[in-house]
């Protein structure tokens, strides 16, 4: 490799190199570059290099991911770790170094499943439902997750996979241990199967077209942040290249970095909100390892709880917390007068139309109006069209032709 030659990269960087072109298989491949780029030092004279190899990562990745999206449907067994989701999915992890975090005891006291199983070894998932307001929680008590697990050790496939469809991952720690130690491991372990944390996909796409070339567009004023877009758009014309796509084009909506074209280019990378709730507050220290876990994480962990369930100190309102972080409202259908116990559950902002089509799609085709019923305006009752926004708790009732 030229370039690798003509840089000033660290020997331990060119080794590395050199380890990745000798190995074998794909798995083998994709760790020896991610250990490369790691030793990579990050500036302007390698930022080329870093480019164009986390695009191949992100290449090898997807045939990676190819391949097991078509293992999969040939796989007759059903694992142990597939779980089928049911209403809202809140997967409970921990650090295997730590046993006895907590996690059973969280989930018997939330859904009352598990009674037998605290206290003693749990390999594989226990799950419960909790039930706050109508609204089904889906509880899942995970094995806990050991160094190495993005590469398979101790199940680590298995739940990883499952960690990747949640709607909310619950990082429990033991606030009497090594809280910085608990939150390393499964931190390093989630970023290296590509789950990103509490941040939201970046704002660009990339569409393949029937155009020869690859075009880059800012779509529109906060897409226009650099003062050298044609040499950003040089760059990101040379990743996509670099990722087989030859007739392509990248909208982009808002501030990017390479990184995010790359990410937006490996189909792996998923988004999930995570908090981060600490366990048995009632031991000795737990109340300055709660404010060292607050200090190093509160940037990206917006929600850290702390807890102890032998002192029954516990937040009454996991539920509501945990709707407002996920951005969900909660919508009541009228029908005929009576309004339904079980709401909806919608995006913030969603509009009439959105929540038409939930319910069914024959209540958007056929639409005629909408009536909300809204608790403390002036005018409670107000009859609306399909581009109305709702509000947590509105009642909608839908009126077709
Ligand atoms: N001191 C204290 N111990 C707890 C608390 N919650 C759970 N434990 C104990 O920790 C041990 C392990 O709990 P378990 O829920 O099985 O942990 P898991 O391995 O993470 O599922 C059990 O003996 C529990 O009684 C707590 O709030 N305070
Ligand atoms: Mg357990």
């Amino acid at each position: 490799m030229c370039f690798l030659l003509s840089s000033n990269l660290p020997p331990a960087a060119k080794a590395k190199y050199q380890e990745y072109l000798d190995s074998g298989s794909t798995e083998e491949k994709i760790k020896k570059l991610e250990e490369f780029l790691s030793l990579v030092p990050k500036h302007k004279a390698t930022e080329k290099i870093v480019a164009l190899n986390k695009s191949r990562l992100a290449k090898m990745k997807r045939e990676q991911e190819a391949r097991r999206q078509k293992q999969k449907s040939t796989q007759k067994i059903a694992s142990p770790f597939s779980i089928k989701k049911e209403g809202i999915q809140i997967i409970l992890i921990s650090n295997f170094n730590t046993p006895g975090v907590g996690k059973t005891t969280l989930l018997n006291y939330l859904t009352g499943a598990a009674t037998d199983k605290i206290g003693r070894f749990t390999p594989i998932p226990e799950i419960g439902i909790y039930n706050y307001q109508n609204i089904r929680f889906q509880i899942v008590d995970m094995p806990s997750i050991m160094e190495g697990a993005s590469e398979g050790v101790g199940n680590g496939k298995e739940i990883l996979s499952q960690l990747r469809s949640a709607d909310l991952l619950c990082i429990c720690v033991d606030l009497s241990g090594n809280v910085i130690e608990q939150m390393g491991l499964l931190l390093k372990e989630l970023s290296k199967a590509d789950i990103r944390i509490n941040q939201s996909p970046p704002p660009l796409t990339i569409e393949k077209t029937g155009a020869n070339k690859i075009q880059v567009l800012y779509m529109n004023r906060e897409a226009k942040f650099s003062d050298n877009l044609e040499e950003l758009s040089e760059k990101i014309k040379d990743i996509v290249n670099e990722n087989g796509i030859r007739n392509g084009i990248v909208k982009i909506f808002g501030e990017i970095n390479l990184d995010d074209i790359i990410d937006v280019l490996t189909p792996s990378v998923v988004y999930k909100k995570v908090i981060i709730l600490g366990t048995k507050g009632d031991l000795p220290h737990t109340q300055e390892n709660f404010e060292i876990l607050e200090g190093k994480y509160s940037n990206k962990f917006p929600i850290i709880l702390g807890t102890s369930f032998h002192k029954k100190n516990f937040p009454k309102d996991l539920g509501e917390t945990i709707l407002k972080f996920l951005n969900k409202i909660r919508i009541y259908t009228m029908n005929g007068g009576i309004v339904a116990k079980k709401p909806l559950l919608m995006d913030e902002g969603t509009t009439v139309k959105e929540t038409a089509e939930k319910i069914h799609r024959s209540f958007y085709e056929n639409f005629d109006h909408a009536v909300i019923i809204r608790e403390g305006v002036r005018q409670k009752r107000k009859k609306v069209g399909l581009d109305y926004r709702l509000k947590d708790y509105d009642i909608v009732e839908i009126h077709t032709t």
